[in-house]
């Protein structure tokens, strides 16, 4: 059986990052990668394809030439965790031991969840930016989009990458617009949540962006069928605690746009390391299991309460970075995450809100006032951020904005 002292389950933005940052660190054939898929993409690149501003090709690389040099990719799935023995069991059966392990195996959509779904993703009209399956789809259905209801939804779960549901919203009626077909069209935001946006700050500017743009923001509104032959979706509405009250409600559409509801990966729910929601148990400062303290988690796949991003991932590294050395040293962890995310909310074709917070505090990198849709933000998301994670983050290179922020906070004269 094979053994090595650093196992990373996943070579995503989070497993790539740490098995990059421990290669450099271990000696070489020490570090084993996990990770099924031939394809590598840049995920938050997607919501840009969906609205035809890059192309997918540009967004995908192949692992192979992403698996750090020195590190041992097992082109596998993990199916069964075994933190009593230190031990994982693939898919095809080989059972693995390690030393340490990092989990970072994400968090997995759900179009199941939703009756119908699977199908009607395959049939005109339905879509969704959050798979790479169907994200050109979006940009073709927005392209031949000639008149009646487009409905763009958010689940009734976790989500990776909140703000995305309605940046493929905005980003379509700035399209429809520059086709002369946007009042054809009645464009209809479907929340599970109780407000536009999970942080408060920001509530303000997008409310005001969604009422420019007369798109009808419905809350309190959870998708839960799809039906493909009339073209209905339909929605359960739920009550202040969030749970259903078993009111349906149905509305017929042209254009449907699925953000699907998100778990816990199978492997790991059923593992000793989930906690009851099915999310890795983890202290959420140090990033340490809160049951095997010789495993981390880095990524979405955590209960920590911050907003799952990849600009969270950048900071996770950073931490895991440290205090798994220390671990491995026999020390104490003791760096701290500060629950950092963000979410570069694209408001139309040219003009983002860069949102960046934790879930105590707005945490913004540059002394402007972000909350302000701009071009200048829309160019970073463009250009610099796509950068920034393909030769910063997944090699270990990018630990996250903080240090910018400290010092553009010595500039703020307040
Ligand atoms: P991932 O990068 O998803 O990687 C998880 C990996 O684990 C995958 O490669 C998977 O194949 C592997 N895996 C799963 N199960 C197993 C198993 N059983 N065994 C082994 N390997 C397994 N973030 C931002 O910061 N800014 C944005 O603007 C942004 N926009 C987004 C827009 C969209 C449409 C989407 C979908 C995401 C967006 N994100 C954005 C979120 C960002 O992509 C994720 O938060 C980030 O990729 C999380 O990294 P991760 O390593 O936790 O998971
Ligand atoms: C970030 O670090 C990151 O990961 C590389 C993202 O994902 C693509 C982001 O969207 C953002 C905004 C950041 C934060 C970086 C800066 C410079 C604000």
């Amino acid at each position: 059986a094979k053994h090595f002292k650093l196992l990373v389950v996943g070579g995503g933005a989070g497993g790539l990052g740490i098995a990059s940052k421990f290669t450099r660190k271990l000696p070489s054939g020490s570090l084993g990668i996990i990770e099924p898929l031939e394809d590598h993409y840049y995920q938050p690149g997607f919501t840009l394809v969906g609205g035809g501003l890059m192309t997918l090709d540009s967004n995908r690389k192949k692992q192979v030439n992403l698996i750090p040099k020195g590190a041992t990719w097992i082109q596998d799935k993990v199916e069964t965790f075994n933190p009593s023995q230190n031990t994982v069991v693939l898919r095809g059966g080989e059972e693995i031991s390690y030393e340490y392990m990092v989990i970072a195996m994400g968090i997995h959509l759900r179009f199941d969840m939703i009756k119908g779904a699977v199908e009607a993703l395959e049939t005109p009209g339905v879509c969704s930016n959050y798979s790479p399956f169907h994200v050109q789809k979006h940009y073709q259905e927005v392209m031949n989009f000639q008149k009646g209801n487009a409905i763009y939804t958010f689940p009734n779960t976790p989500i990776k990458c909140a703000g995305a549901p309605q940046k493929a919203c905005y980003i379509t009626d700035s399209i429809l617009r520059q086709r002369g077909v946007r009042d054809k069209a009645h464009m209809i935001y479907a929340t599970s949540l109780s407000k536009i946006f999970g942080v408060d700050h920001y509530v303000k500017a997008l409310e005001k962006v969604a009422q420019e743009k007369t798109i009808e923001v419905k809350t309190k509104r959870n998708l839960i069928e799809v039906v493909t032959n009339n073209k209905k979706a339909i929605f359960e509405l739920l009550g202040d605690d969030s749970k259903p009250t078993g009111v349906t409600e149905e509305i017929e559409f042209s254009l449907l746009h699925i953000s699907p509801p998100c778990t816990a990966p199978e492997p790991l729910r059923s593992s000793h390391f989930a906690d009851k929601t099915g999310f890795m148990d983890v202290d959420p400062q140090t990033l340490q299991s809160k049951n095997y303290p010789n495993v981390f988690g880095v990524g979405d796949c955590m209960n920590t309460p911050n907003a799952k991003t990849a600009a969270s991932v950048s900071t996770h590294l950073k931490t895991v970075d440290t205090n798994l050395t220390q671990v491995m040293q026999g020390a104490r962890p003791f760096m701290k995450y500060d629950g950092y995310a963000s979410c570069p909310l694209v408001v139309s074709t040219n003009r983002v809100i860069l949102a960046e917070f934790s879930p105590n505090e707005i945490l913004e990198t540059t002394p402007l006032n972000q909350s302000k849709p701009s071009y200048w933000a829309f160019l970073m998301k463009r250009y610099i951020l796509p950068v920034l994670y393909w030769k910063g983050l997944i090699k270990g290179h990018w630990n996250g904005p903080s240090t910018i922020r400290n010092f553009s906070r010595l500039l703020k004269t307040k």
